[in-house]
């Protein structure tokens, strides 16, 4: 008997219960009508999570063309469910919400069901990291407290609209926040359509200049070392989150140096409609430094350079499912990238022109929503998002 082995890959869609009717080979010859029997199978995608329990169906046993037949689809790995029922032919045309679904047999039925798992946050909390040797650890951060320091962080509401992206940094508590163990930043589909201003977001930094430059914060600034936080990323079409530092002196913040001759490190970020990896950028993460290449930045306009890599989810499928490590060793020479312990990129900054990577450096999480490096957002993209940060570390060797 054939089987039809279908999957679809849709970023959130995961697991498939396929149903085929076929013409069964013990057709009784003495009767017109044509029996057929219903064969189930189930395959998961490339990250092979979980699987599907079962299915209903009535009646039992063996079946004839223009019987009434109904199905059932139980999806039974926590946080997934029902999406609704496709057809082999009917593409991304949905047939019936129905579940259980009634419909009439004939020969050439078939039918599968598709569902849909969301990320679950927070993940299953088990930290297996460890730094490596030789690396002392001088601050950290592990949000544990449930208070959201002030004194180290400023959720920014800049006004200027950085990449054309979508979100309203609004600097409201809601937006960031500690709970649970995590930094939470979220997320929020606010408005009526998928415009700039329909979304709301959060931008947190360790600068005590701030968007709105009116805290009294001490902050936290980096010059070399290992810089690491441990992330459960948001994810879909068009959400582009991001652990990233800037020049301390960058003039956004009160400073007297514009981008790019600030310098920018890309700890991680997520989402690009460049990675072309089935999954909208999220099975994905890219690393990068922005520069002015200028030796003598007090002559001339600034010179806009940068290095980028990226690094494919080496267990197949999306980043934020789990919690991942994303960090940099920093000297005097390089940077070099890693994440879950995995080299994934690394830079020379011993170059003349690059004396904006000896300075003093502040440390930025935040969820952009559109923007030119990721997709456009639309009804496909779940919201809210949720990028949670376990901890932030800094260590020195
Ligand atoms: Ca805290
Ligand atoms: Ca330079
Ligand atoms: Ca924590």
């Amino acid at each position: 008997m054939h089987i039809l082995l279908r999957k679809y890959h849709n970023f959130f869609f995961l697991f498939v219960l396929l149903i085929f009717i076929g013409c069964d080979s013990g057709t009784t010859p003495q009767q017109e009508e044509t029996l057929y029997t219903l064969t189930t199978d189930i395959t998961a995608d490339s990250t092979g999570i979980g699987s599907i329990d079962s299915f209903e169906s009535t009646p039992e046993g063996n079946y004839q063309e223009g019987m009434e037949i109904t199905l059932k689809a139980i999806a039974t790995v926590p946080g997934s469910y029902f999406d609704g029922w496709y057809g082999e032919d009917s593409g991304d045309t949905i047939i019936s919400e129905d579940n259980p679904y009634t419909f009439t047999l004939d020969k050439n039925t078939s039918l599968y069901a598709r569902f849909t798992r969301p990320v679950i946050y927070p993940a299953a909390n088990t930290d297996t990291y460890n730094p490596g040797t030789g690396w002392t650890l001088v601050w950290e951060d592990n949000f544990n407290d449930g208070t959201f320091d002030s004194d180290i962080w400023t959720r920014q509401a800049p006004s200027q609209v950085f990449n054309n992206e979508l979100q309203l940094y609004t600097g409201e508590p809601s937006t960031a926040y500690e709970q649970d163990g995590y930094m939470i930043l979220k997320a929020e589909h606010t408005g009526s359509s998928f415009g700039y201003g329909d979304f709301t977001s959060a931008r947190v930094i360790s600068n005590p200049g701030g968007g709105s430059g009116t805290t009294e914060a001490t902050g936290k600034v980096f010059r070399y070392g290992k810089i690491a936080a441990r992330i459960q990323l948001p994810s879909g079409k068009g959400i582009w989150p991001a652990f990233w530092m800037l020049g301390d002196n960058i003039s956004e913040t009160g400073g007297d140096t514009p981008w790019p001759s600030c310098g920018e490190i890309d700890i991680l970020e997520s989402g690009s409609q460049y990675a072309f990896d089935g999954f909208f950028g999220h099975a994905t993460v890219g690393q990068a430094i922005h520069y002015d290449e200028r030796v003598d930045q007090s002559v001339g306009s600034p010179m806009w350079k940068y290095t980028s890599d990226s690094l494919r989810n080496p267990s197949g499928g999306i980043y934020a499912n789990d919690f991942h490590v994303f960090e940099i060793e920093w000297d005097s020479t390089a940077i070099t990238w890693k994440v879950d312990g995995i080299t994934a990129h690394s830079a020379d900054i011993s170059t003349d022109f690059m004396t904006e990577f000896h300075e003093n450096f502040y440390v930025i999480f935040n969820i952009a929503v559109g923007g030119n490096y990721t997709y456009a957002p639309d009804e496909s993209t779940n919201f809210p998002q949720y990028m949670y940060i376990d901890w932030i570390r800094h260590y020195t060797n």
